[in-house]
């Protein structure tokens, strides 16, 4: 087995230049449409910029790659914010990463270069592959790219020794033909995104409503009273959510905001187009800001039901008729003292009671949440206890009322619908094999930590992704780089240069793909891909951009290329990229409410179908509503030690690094920041800017992480706040969520160490 000399699998320190700043108390507004029209014209010239901007999220257009939240009915003006903005640019960005630039930097090279670099250089234009043993990515064309796949997978013989990632991005139409052909192959080893992000959302929603999506629409913010935003930074991951939430305001909605940093945009927000209409003034958003202790959530769910209970605000036909589990969930909360509340949240007795006060009297609540609370151990039960709150007032299936979990990746919720899962359910199986004449495997396959597992014990052969940047997302970057080199053959289907095209195994292929933006041009004239937003709504998203270039292929023909020349299955795979319908009569008939699809969607699109939304029914394996109810978790540890988050800066998009800033937070230039506590500081005598080394603790295990710069941030005692995926190397492989396996990536207790050598205030 080879491995390359000198290629490393973390992000090198690039300087130590470091301003900081105030951070901001308005989010968006004109430096928000300034920064995405110059981020836009820097990567692809004044006229794409135009074209592009004025094309997304339109009916017509592409859905925006940025995020999954939803667009509105009527979007007849720019629907745009500036990371979606800035996510089409990057997209935008001409062919740099062509034969020649592989020609002049070896692998060993390119593995020194900063994330930010990397994704700078611009789009992939061929197909490529290292041999054994070089150091060095060569041209190759299709043909011997599928050749070398299919020869891995018959030298293997074994199609559970094969893994086969999926990013969010990828259309419906990809995702079904990909999980298709996995099965067919004959596993289930199909790990994606959502086992780090979303996965313990579904599995409490599952388990408590019997659908693991959200019961929300676009349209419910409008006639709510109060909406909760728990763990989530809109303002900078879902800016077209700030203007739901100021329109839900301007009806009369209060905003609640449970967070350990008060997250600008949840401030004030100030929409880019009412500049436009000479309009100034920004609006408030939260009303109430609960800086809630990393991982104090829980706790501060048990004394918000807690209140409802004693203010016999709870609506008691709703929970006599459709639920179960009240008496047991009643018993548990009270068995939790408010001097523990208070404790474990860190917020006071007051506080607690007037964010009580508003949703007591509130008659339609929304809870929107995201990784805040996804990527904890307890992930799954604390989105448990957000039901609990919410069932109690019978906040479901009613206007203006729901749960919301706010999805990152734009077609995430998408892939799975259509078949993305490791854990696929009995009933799916059914259907897709009886309209597949297929038998598919029953066993259950991977997911991404079990896949780095697997990788490390030297039991995949194969390991394909289709889309994303596996190890930089993942956690414990080390142990993921040993085991994406112990595979035989990794293969990349991506737009973009990442870290995962450095560290591979013995051989490695990169398939360059068309994005969302870019024409897409096959036999039977121009096709259309369809993706599912964050609330349901299936509908058309259209390329409109010339692609890159010409030796780039959309992920529907990449996958039926590939499925012909690996399958023997006796299908015409190739109907499938000739005529992107042929693929949507398939899923008509293999996918629950995809009946008519192809008619259905050029129609405007189509909500699927949602139960506890449509008629207040639950899915469950008792067909009610479930309150589950669960012991707080312990969020002690030792008093030298702190409680680590890793967040995004508004300056990327996951592991694609646009810039060095994150300006709403005030800081700019570097992204080796630790943000910490005054308090905490001074204790060690120390001033922003220290450089400190993080070692994180797990189980005994120490990891390490040299060269951090401390900068005062307003966020609770003990609690420290670092960017992802630079500290991707502190998170413990083995940390995960219970029941959904989801890395702790918000709860890692870390100690920091002066650092002998220091920095220059500023280059
Ligand atoms: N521009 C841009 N947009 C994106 C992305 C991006 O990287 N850039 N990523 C996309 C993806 S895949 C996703 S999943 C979403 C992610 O969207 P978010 O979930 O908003 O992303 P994070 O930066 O991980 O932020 C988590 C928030 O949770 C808070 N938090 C951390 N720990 C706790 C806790 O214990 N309790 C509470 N209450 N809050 C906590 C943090 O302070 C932070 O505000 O965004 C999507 N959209
Ligand atoms: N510590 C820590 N780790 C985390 C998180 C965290 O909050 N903290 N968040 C987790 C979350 S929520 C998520 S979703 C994951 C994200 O994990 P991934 O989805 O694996 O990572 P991305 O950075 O979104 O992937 C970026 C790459 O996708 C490719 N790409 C972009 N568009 C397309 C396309 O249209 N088609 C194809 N085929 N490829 C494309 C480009 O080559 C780009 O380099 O990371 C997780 N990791
Ligand atoms: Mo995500």
């Amino acid at each position: 087995m080879s491995k390359r000399e000198g290629v490393i699998s973390t992000t090198p320190i690039d300087h130590n230049y470091l301003k900081i700043k105030k951070p901001k108390s308005i989010a968006a507004g004109i430096p928000a449409a300034t920064s995405s029209m110059l981020h836009g014209i820097k990567k692809m010239g004044i006229t794409k910029t135009i074209k592009t901007l004025t094309t997304i999220n339109q009916p017509l257009g592409f859905d925006c790659p940025g995020c999954a939240w939803p667009d509105p009915d009527h979007s007849s003006t720019f629907e745009f914010c500036e990371n979606g903005a800035k996510a089409v640019a990057d997209e935008a960005m001409k062919g740099g990463v062509n034969p020649e630039f592989f020609g002049k930097y070896s692998v060993q090279e390119l593995s020194q270069k900063s994330d930010f670099w990397l994704n700078q250089q611009g789009r992939i234009t061929h197909p490529m592959i290292l041999r054994k043993g070089s150091n060095y990515y060569e041209k190759i064309d299709w043909k011997e790219g599928f050749e070398i796949i299919r020869n891995n997978i018959k030298e293997s013989n074994n199609p559970d020794k094969a893994v086969f990632y999926t990013s969010g991005r990828t259309s419906n139409e990809a995702a079904f033909l990909y999980q298709l052909f996995v099965r067919t192959l004959g596993t289930n080893n199909m790990p994606d995104c959502s086992n780090m992000c979303h996965e313990s959302s579904g599995i409490a929603l599952m388990e408590a409503i019997g659908i693991g999506k959200g019961t929300v629409t676009l349209d419910d913010f409008n006639h709510s009273d109060l909406i909760l935003v728990v763990g989530q930074n809109p303002g900078t991951n879902h800016p077209r959510m700030l203007t739901a939430l100021r329109d839900a305001k301007r009806n009369g909605a209060k905003i609640i905001n449970i967070n350990p940093l008060s997250e600008t945009g949840l401030v004030r927000f100030k929409h880019p187009q009412d500049y436009m209409k000479l309009s100034f003034g920004s609006e408030s958003l939260a009303d109430i800001h609960l800086q809630v202790k990393i991982g104090g959530d829980a706790a501060l769910l048990h004394g918000l039901i807690k209140l409802q209970l004693e203010k016999n605000a709870i609506d008691n036909d709703f929970i006599m008729e459709s639920t179960s589990g009240f008496d047991e969930m009643v018993a548990n909360v009270n068995s939790t003292s408010w001097e523990r509340i208070v404790r474990d949240s860190g917020i006071s007795r007051e506080k607690i009671n007037e964010a009580g006060e508003l949703i007591s009297s509130s008659n339609a609540t929304i809870a929107c949440w995201a990784m805040g609370l996804t990527q904890h151990k307890n992930g799954v039960n604390v989105i448990q206890e957000v039901c609990n709150l919410i069932l109690l007032g019978g906040h479901i299936g009613k206007k203006g009322a729901g749960l919301c979990p706010v999805r990152g990746h734009s077609n995430v919720q998408g892939d799975r619908t259509v078949g993305i899962w490791e854990r696929p359910t009995a009933a799916f199986l059914d259907l897709l094999d009886a309209a597949c004449g297929i038998t598919s495997p029953r066993e259950h396959g991977v997911d991404v930590v079990e896949a780095i597992t697997k990788m490390n014990e030297g039991d995949v052969d194969l390991f394909m992704c289709m889309g994303g940047n596996f190890l930089s997302a993942t956690p414990d970057t080390k142990t993921t780089a040993s085991g994406l080199r112990n595979v035989k053959l990794t293969v990349q289907i991506s737009t973009k240069l990442n870290r995962s095209h450095l560290v591979t195994g013995d051989e490695a292929l990169i398939l360059p793909c068309l994005g969302r933006t870019e024409i897409d041009i096959q036999k039977s004239g121009k096709q259309f891909v369809t993706v599912e937003n964050s609330m349901g709504i299936v509908h058309i998203s259209e390329g409109g951009l010339k692609p890159c270039s010409q030796d780039i292929r959309s992920e529907p023909w990449i996958v039926s290329n590939l499925a012909t020349m690996v399958l023997d299955d006796g299908r015409d795979w190739s109907e499938f990229h000739t005529d992107y319908n042929n693929i949507r009569d398939l899923m008509s008939k293999a996918l629950f409410g995809f009946e008519d699809y192809n008619n259905r969607v050029k129609n405007n699109g189509f909500a699927l179908p949602n139960p506890p939304r449509d008629s207040r029914n639950f899915d469950t394996h008792n067909s009610l509503a479930n309150f589950l109810s669960h012991k707080l978790p312990n969020v002690e540890f030792d008093h030298d030690k702190f409680a680590m988050m890793t967040i995004r800066s508004h300056d990327q998009y996951n592991t694609t690094i646009y810039d060095l800033h994150d300006r709403y937070r005030g800081i700019h230039g570097n992204r080796r920041i630790v943000l910490m506590n005054a308090t905490d500081m001074t204790k060690r005598g120390w001033k922003s800017r220290q450089v400190v080394d993080i070692i994180s603790h797990f189980d005994g295990v120490q990891r390490r992480s040299d060269g951090w710069q401390v900068v005062a941030y307003e966020i609770p005692e003990k609690n420290i706040a670092t960017y992802f995926p630079e500290a991707n190397v502190l998170v413990p492989l083995e940390s995960t969520a219970d029941k959904s396996n989801t890395p702790t990536s918000k709860w890692i207790i870390c100690s920091l160490l002066e650092t002998r050598h220091t920095v220059s205030e500023e280059e």
